[in-house]
């Protein structure tokens, strides 16, 4: 028995806000974990302190699964991406334990090595196409083999995933979220010739994807991918919302670019349908927003059964502790298929120490027992917490309210 003796939960903000649940044990072993929800960050950090950490003390660290269940099962009220975020936290943290205990890294406890190193993929973004491919070529030079490719529509002022200033990307930069104006007939008929472009610039040798982010009906979103059928996409994401899985029923039925879903989900019952019809071709599923390392490989080994391979979301509001976390299974399970790669700042890189490595497109996980992050209390203390949002969308004509 190895008794967990206290937890407690890290809140601290090195340009974003990070919520980190550290969990310590009698033999003097602790292991960290991210619960990290962009935006609602809070509510997880009182969802740990309030209801998990009280009952988690005294139990035994070694019994992960059943320590999964107790907090799934007992507590009731199943799912949603707080709950799950929470239960992740924990989960990744006792991963950390069991295996720093084992005196091994992490992916040697799921099942050792499928492969030598994990395909990762960068963004490129610009104002403009001209702006987006100079950047892709900048990180083709670097060596990624894999680049999203996101440029702002011409006749909008502002949209989601294309930097404001010289950032690389859209931070959570508002106390409110502010507001961009959305016209789906701009952006599907400039998205191609980026695409296009893209292809002549780039070449046929990189992979090139693309995130929608779920603002599309079916029949815009099967539109799409069959336009963009020509420049042979590794993926188009998130091109619908997913509150219903039978959207993709649609889409499937049209166009054979491949789709992938997953960031925002939190439970396999939320890609059942999508895995099982062979909807979709990825799924983006996370450690940290879907229950941890022991509910993502119910996910990837069902998928697996369907040929649907796993891309985890990988952006800079999940924390260095979730990407440690990412890379040690994408090298352990069968199905992997990519892992998307935002290097967190040096300031971030300050509070949470992590020792994975970048080379030539591809990463690799420490080989330091556990996950290989660790957090530095002191350094993170200097940073409290900032309410922070990523900005709406309403639609330039008439104004409603429409996905970001
Ligand atoms: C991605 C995502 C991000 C998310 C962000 C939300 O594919 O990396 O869509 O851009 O919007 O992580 O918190
Ligand atoms: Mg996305």
């Amino acid at each position: 028995m190895l008794k967990i003796e206290a937890a407690r939960v890290i809140v601290s903000s090195p340009g974003r806000n990070f919520v980190t649940l550290k969990i310590e044990t009698k033999d003097g072993v602790y292991g960290v974990g991210d619960a990290t929800l962009n935006g609602r960050e809070l509510a997880v950090a009182s969802y740990l302190q309030d209801h998990v950490i009280p009952c988690l003390i005294g139990r035994d660290a070694h019994r992960i699964e059943d320590i999964w269940q107790f907090l799934y099962r007992g507590a009731y009220w199943r799912r949603g991406p707080v709950t799950m975020s929470a239960i992740a936290a924990v989960d990744m943290a006792l991963w950390d334990i069991k295996a720093k205990v084992a005196g091994l890294p992490l992916y040697q406890l799921l099942g050792g090595a499928s492969r030598d190193n994990v395909l990762v993929y960068c963004h490129a973004n610009g104002k403009t196409i001209e702006d987006t491919l100079e950047d892709a070529v900048k990180h083709k030079e670097m060596g990624y083999k894999a680049i999203r490719l996101q440029a702002g529509v011409p006749g909008l002022k502002s949209t989601y995933g294309v930097p404001k200033g010289k950032e690389a990307y859209e931070p959570a930069d508002a106390d409110i979220p502010t507001e961009n104006l959305w016209s789906t007939e701009k952006y599907m008929r400039s998205l191609p010739k980026l695409f296009e472009e893209g292809r002549r610039v780039l070449g046929d040798d990189v992979h090139l994807l693309h995130d929608v982010h779920h603002r599309l009906t079916p029949i815009e979103a099967a539109r799409l991918g069959k336009d963009l059928e020509p420049y042979r996409l590794f993926w188009l994401e998130d091109t619908v919302d997913d509150d219903n899985q039978e959207n993709f029923r649609i889409i499937r039925k049209h166009t054979t670019t491949p789709l992938a879903i997953g960031e925002i989900f939190n439970s396999i019952w939320d890609c059942r349908t999508l895995i099982q019809e062979q909807l979709i071709d990825y799924i983006r599923a996370t450690i940290v927003h879907a229950g941890g390392i022991t509910h993502l490989r119910q996910i990837a080994h069902f998928a697996d059964l369907f040929n649907v391979k796993t891309g985890f979301h990988g952006a800079t509001d999940l924390s260095p502790i979730t990407m440690a976390s990412a890379l040690h299974f994408d090298m352990a399970i069968h199905n992997f298929g990519i892992q998307e790669h935002m290097p967190h700042s040096e300031q971030m890189e300050s509070i949470f120490k992590v020792n994975y490595t970048f080379e030539d497109g591809f990463m690799h996980p420490s080989e330091t027992p556990g996950h290989g992050c660790d957090i530095d209390e002191k350094e993170a203390a200097k940073y409290p917490y900032k309410r922070a949002y990523l900005p709406v969308n309403r639609l330039e004509q008439g104004g409603a309210m429409c996905n970001w």
